[in-house]
């Protein structure tokens, strides 16, 4: 297969580039869904994971060679690997549903982004939460089709862009790890994107 052609999520038709930035390779595609008024669940968006090749292989290989542990075990820490480890990694957002108020992207964002900074953290940052979210002005608008990309640079520095504009940044190793936790975590939005995951990173590590 083309390994530079875009890749479609199925269940959306949105599509993905394989590379980003240049360096950073597409290693999962996943679905984030809703339940509203736990009635029905909605396509939110779908998300693209990407990691920077070399980074990658530098962080990564040191994992390759130890043979003491199955293939499934060595997979999984793979994947545990890449969150914890400073690798530039990018999660695109594709939006799907075109509705989205802000006043629900904050207050998704307090639940989701809240409860991992405070299991990963273990402290509760409702406030410091509160105050972010009050800057996503009323009059940012997300129809389908819209691109966030939450990018992790060197030094765990996160940058937040809206169809190419950016947003804002800020260094927090606790934010970055918080962020790829609910896309690639054991409990991510959709466990698809975490075998994606695992069996890329470990065909660039066999490679
Ligand atoms: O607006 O009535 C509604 C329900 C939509 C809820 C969707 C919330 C998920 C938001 C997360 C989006 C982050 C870009
Ligand atoms: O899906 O619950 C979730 C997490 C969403 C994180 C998205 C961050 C979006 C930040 C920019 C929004 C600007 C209105
Ligand atoms: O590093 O001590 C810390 C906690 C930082 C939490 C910051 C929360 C702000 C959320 C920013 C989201 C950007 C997408």
């Amino acid at each position: 297969a083309d390994n530079s052609a875009p890749v479609t999520e199925p269940r959306t038709g949105m599509s993905f580039p394989s590379i980003l930035k240049d360096t950073q390779r597409l290693l999962g595609i996943g679905l984030r869904k809703k339940a509203v008024f736990g009635l029905k669940n909605i396509d939110v968006y779908a998300y693209g994971v990407y990691a920077d090749d070399a980074d990658v292989k530098k962080y990564l290989a040191e994992k390759h060679a130890e043979h003491s542990v199955s293939e499934i075990q060595q997979k999984e820490e793979l994947r545990n690997h890449l969150m914890e480890n400073d690798i530039r990694t990018t999660v695109r957002l594709q939006i799907v549903y075109g509705r989205l108020s802000i006043k629900s992207v904050r207050s998704a964002f307090e639940e989701s982004v809240g409860s991992r900074l405070r299991k990963i953290g273990g402290y509760d940052n409702k406030e410091l939460l509160q105050r972010f979210t009050s800057q996503f002005k009323d009059d940012i608008k997300l129809p389908r089709g819209s691109i966030i990309e939450l990018s992790r640079d060197h030094d765990y520095v996160l940058h937040t862009r809206i169809d190419g504009k950016e947003m804002g940044s800020i260094q927090s190793k606790l934010l970055c790890r918080s962020i790829l936790d609910l896309y690639i975590g054991d409990e991510s939005f959709d466990h698809k994107a975490n075998e994606d995951v695992e069996s890329n990173l470990a065909s660039l590590l066999h490679k």
